[in-house]
């Protein structure tokens, strides 16, 4: 008796399985989120992107802009091997996800992969996970492409980095020894601490140990690549403010290995004092940087060109996004930079695109935070004020 009731209970849990099983997934109710479909998207663009002034933007011949993505608050960029593209998010909390999924070169869908965290700017991506950094802490979600638009888990990878808010949001990138860079901005404008991590960039194995500090003197990075040729570190870093308009020049720096000091709080740009803590130490101590972008331009994120879209003179020269300036009197930034490179040394800089910026009216509508470069050769920037991530293509 109690065995036929075993086989039975068996029989009637197989069938609702095999019903559940044969059943179409119900679709999910929309109706806190319009627009939303049954895979938890949202469209990527609408006709807001139709009103951006991208005729205003001015790039070299050959080259044109259009807009791949509408994000709110765009920051960081990382691409995965499968094209989707994860965009970091500094005064929303959430980190997101957009695809172009019919391949016309325009993303389609977007889904929020992550929310409420605390000023979530860094994104990078490594076999199938995704890795977020928050102010003091470094979580990642698991197999992230199986789940887009599911509730998510957050693996906590290392949540004892400082908590100060300013200079507090974080660019990460994993290097080409495996590890993930991860900078640790001055919890100041100018100040001399006596903790080292502070005014650094840090480095930890992908499952959190082995914490490093892998550059010293760093007042505020938010953005380093590595050469493909050589496979070294280069960084962009914030100038400090109230020395005035015209110093000292933010900076590109060089760190081909651990353990250099690039100066801060002492020495800017190489060769000048800071007016509170220069003459405690001489330049002459510090590594100066390779490129002077400029007194408060704000340079982000960067990449080395890799692709095959670009001209051939193109290849293995760096773009660089301009933020641009918040309280020089005139502003300046506001730009994607290339840095020309030969046998792997900055030779100089200029203009690749600008426009966001009104010189007469002073007014502005897009600051670039990020460049990206998609497996067609194109590269994405993103504008954390026009709230877009932009694709320049050349077509010659
Ligand atoms: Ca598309």
């Amino acid at each position: 008796m109690r065995k036929m009731r075993l086989t039975f209970s068996l029989l009637a849990l197989l069938a609702v399985l095999f019903i559940q099983g044969c059943n179409p997934e119900k679709p999910k109710d929309n109706t806190d989120n319009p627009g939303e479909e049954t895979d938890g998207s949202v469209p990527a663009l609408t006709d807001y992107a139709k009103t951006l002034p991208l005729d205003k933007i001015k790039l070299p011949a050959g080259f044109s802009i259009e807009v791949y993505a509408e994000v709110e608050n765009a920051r960081s960029l990382a691409i995965s091997p499968s094209g989707v593209v994860y965009v970091g998010n500094k005064d929303k909390g959430n980190v997101y996800a957009i695809k172009d999924v019919d391949g016309d070169n325009k993303a389609d869908k977007k889904w929020t992969v992550a929310s409420g965290l605390n000023m979530p700017n860094g994104v990078a991506f490594k076999e199938g996970d995704l890795y977020i950094a928050e102010v003091s802490r470094i979580t990642k979600i698991k197999d992230i492409e199986t789940k887009l638009g599911d509730s998510v888990e957050l693996t906590v990878i290392d949540d004892t980095y400082p908590k100060e808010t300013h200079h507090g949001w974080k660019y990460i990138a994993f290097g080409p020894d495996g590890k993930l860079y991860i900078p640790v901005g001055a919890p100041c404008n100018i100040c001399e601490s006596e903790e080292p991590i502070y005014a650094s960039i840090t480095r930890i194995n992908a499952d959190g140990s082995g914490r490093e500090i892998f550059s010293s003197g760093v007042r505020n990075s938010v953005g380093f690549t590595w050469h493909p040729e050589t496979n070294e570190l280069w960084f962009t870093d914030n100038g400090r403010d109230l020395m005035g308009d015209e110093v000292p020049s933010c900076e590109l720096n060089h760190a081909p290995q651990a353990g250099l000091h690039f100066g801060y709080p002492y020495c800017h740009e190489g060769s000048v004092k800071d007016s509170e803590f220069g003459n405690k130490r001489p330049c002459s101590d510090f590594i100066a940087p390779d490129v002077k972008l400029g007194p408060h331009v704000a340079p982000l994120g960067l990449k080395f060109y890799t692709g095959e879209m670009f001209p051939a003179t193109y290849k293995n020269q760096l773009f660089i996004a301009k933020h641009g300036s918040w309280n020089r009197s005139k502003k300046n930034g506001y730009e994607v930079t290339l840095v020309k490179f030969e046998n792997n040394k900055p030779t100089g800089n200029e203009t690749f695109a600008n426009g966001w910026l009104d010189e007469t009216t002073q007014k502005v509508w897009g600051r670039p935070v990020d460049v990206l470069l998609l497996p067609d050769g194109s590269m994405l920037v993103s504008d954390d004020q026009a709230n877009v991530i932009y694709r320049i293509v050349y077509k010659g």
